[in-house]
């Protein structure tokens, strides 16, 4: 039985007509193509956020040394304020604003009249009371709609406190979902920040991490991992980030880019403008952790930094070892379904996997057709994966050898293929016949579990209680349910056990959700 097709068959011909290209099952040996970051079709519940988060919340919302000022209703500035737990701390005497929400508070008569006053005094509220380097200002819908002309009340704030002021026209209607706001804010920082700093590395083995927002904490294991290693994070974008870092980011050697969706355009940019490569890594999961960090030391190729990079992947593998063990001897066999908005539905596979979980539904809020069927930016990469050529490949898929150390001979081999500017998409990672569905409604969310009868879904908070009150184990991975750091070595440790936890609760067999027992209206979805 197809579920694609158990699930369209409600919906009328419009709707599905429309939903039936946003969905596939994975057939390895076809080229598949998949529709994505379209417009959702109003009426129905996606669980997309608006252009505003993308990049007030995503891209800007964890630097710390800043004032970010939302420009809008207070809503806006409220409901994303500390719900993403980006997490950072305060470095030296610099300021840390992260727990701070400042917002201009728009009202009708603002609308009426214009809100640029509001916006400039709130600016000279902020520095007379917080006295901060850099203000940026991010718009909302009504900005917008009224017209107010945020780029001049920045460059009179730039003019006369002498500091740096950034507004970023990312009104939440703008394009489909939160990704045009992760454009905005990417170009915003590269016009405005990067390539402007006076922090001077101290070490040769310099990078930045690119898309990794510290959520629960994972920044900060990916940092202790590489600096055990021997590199210095110049910056990270923007997890526990800061202005000074970020403005010094072009010094770096290496752009490692986690979250390929929401900053392949600063990775792009900076290649074109400072010359830094990018390399995708994947911190979440064993294999993508060990294999990233060869992708790395590889990349530098120096034989020292090689021999630590073993000696360090060693030391922590023996570490967790048996903790990853005991708790894939609990999960085993279990089946998973993951929606979340970009590249984490993708990244989790790997570690569920080395769970013994299997994934048999993914999807994206918001991605794009890259994320799902990859980009091939050197054509004869692909040439060489297809023709077996490249033996890191088939290294890193087999579990025994992550404890066997490459020789340098192996290294050379892998600095001859690494997959520089690279993105694989999700897809071609997915066993055949697993579902994958683009922007995935409540609707098709309760549908999928009804006919899979995944044992975990891993979603966000709009999805979770609904799946929860009907029966199925469902962590946030957002937010990581308040846990975390899930990244690296210890992370996985740490998602095995809030996973087991979460499954073993022995509330999930007793539920029997009230629609199972009493009666419920009927009708069509999509129907007029
Ligand atoms: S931290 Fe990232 S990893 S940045 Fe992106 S695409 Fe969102 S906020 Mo929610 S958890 Fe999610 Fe990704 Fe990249 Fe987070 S999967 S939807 S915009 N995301
Ligand atoms: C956003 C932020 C969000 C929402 C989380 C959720 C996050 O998209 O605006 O829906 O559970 O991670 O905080 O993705």
């Amino acid at each position: 039985m197809d579920a694609n097709a158990v699930v369209l068959e409600r919906y009328n011909a419009k709707v599905f007509k429309n939903r039936k290209e946003h969905m596939l099952r994975v057939d390895p040996a076809a080229e598949q193509q998949i529709i994505a970051n379209t417009r959702a079709i109003p009426g129905i519940m996606t669980n997309r956020g608006c252009c505003y988060a993308g990049c007030k919340g995503v891209v800007l919302g964890p630097i710390k040394d800043m004032v970010l000022i939302t420009h809008g209703p207070v809503g806006c500035g409220f409901y994303s304020w500390g719900t993403r737990r980006n997490k950072a701390k305060a470095e030296g005497d610099d300021p840390n604003f992260i727990q701070y929400c400042f917002t201009t508070d728009l009202q009708e008569p603002d609308i009426v009249f214009g809100g640029t006053k509001k916006l400039k005094k709130a600016i000279d509220e902020v520095m007379e009371l917080m006295h901060p380097k850099t203000i940026m200002i991010a718009a909302t819908c009504p900005v917008g709609l009224i017209g107010d002309d945020i780029q001049a009340v920045a460059a009179e704030a730039e003019k006369e406190y002498g500091i740096r002021c950034v507004a970023y026209s990312c009104e939440g209607y703008k394009g489909v979902s939160q990704s045009a706001g992760h454009h905005i804010a990417n170009n915003g920082l590269m016009k405005k920040v990067i390539g402007t700093g006076s922090y001077e590395p101290a070490t040769k083995y310099t990078v930045n991490i690119l898309g990794e927002y510290n959520i629960g904490g994972d920044g900060w294991e990916q940092e202790r991992v590489l600096r055990k290693i021997g590199y210095e994070v110049v910056s990270i974008f923007t997890g526990d980030g800061s202005v000074e870092r970020i403005a010094s980011s072009h010094k770096a050697n290496l752009n490692l880019v986690q979250c390929h969706r929401s900053i392949n355009y600063i990775a792009e940019m900076m290649k074109t403008k400072y010359g830094v490569d990018w390399l995708k890594v994947n911190f979440i999961g064993l294999e993508g952790t060990i294999e990233s960090l060869r992708h790395m030391a590889a990349y530098f190729g120096d034989p020292a930094l090689i021999q630590r990079t073993e000696e360090v992947i060693a030391e922590e593998l023996a570490e967790i070892q048996d903790q990853m063990a005991a708790y894939k001897a609990r999960l085993n066999g279990k089946t998973a379904a993951l929606f979340v908005g970009g590249s984490r539905s993708h990244h989790y596979q790997g570690l569920l996997k080395e769970l013994g979980v299997s994934t048999v539904l993914a999807g994206y809020e918001f991605g794009h057709r890259d994320d799902y069927e990859g980009r091939e930016i050197l054509p004869n990469i692909k040439e060489d994966a297809d023709s077996k050529n490249i033996e890191h490949l088939e290294v890193s898929k087999d579990e025994q050898k992550y404890h066997a150390f490459l020789t340098q001979e192996q290294y050379d081999k892998l600095a001859a293929t690494i997959p520089l500017e690279k993105y694989d998409g999700m897809i071609r990672d997915m066993a055949a016949g697993s579902y994958v569905v683009d922007d995935l409604n409540m609707y098709e969310a309760d549908k999928f579990v009804e006919v899979l009868k995944p044992d975990i879904f891993f979603s966000g908070i709009k999805d979770k209680y609904a799946l929860q009150k009907a029966g199925t184990l469902s962590r946030q991975l957002h937010c990581y349910d308040y846990s975390g750091p899930y990244a690296g070595f210890k992370g996985a440790v740490q998602f095995g056990h809030d996973v087991c936890m979460g499954y073993f609760t022995p509330a999930w067999h007793m539920v029997t959700p009230p629609w199972k027992t009493r009666a419920t209206l009927q009708g069509s979805v999509g129907e007029k």
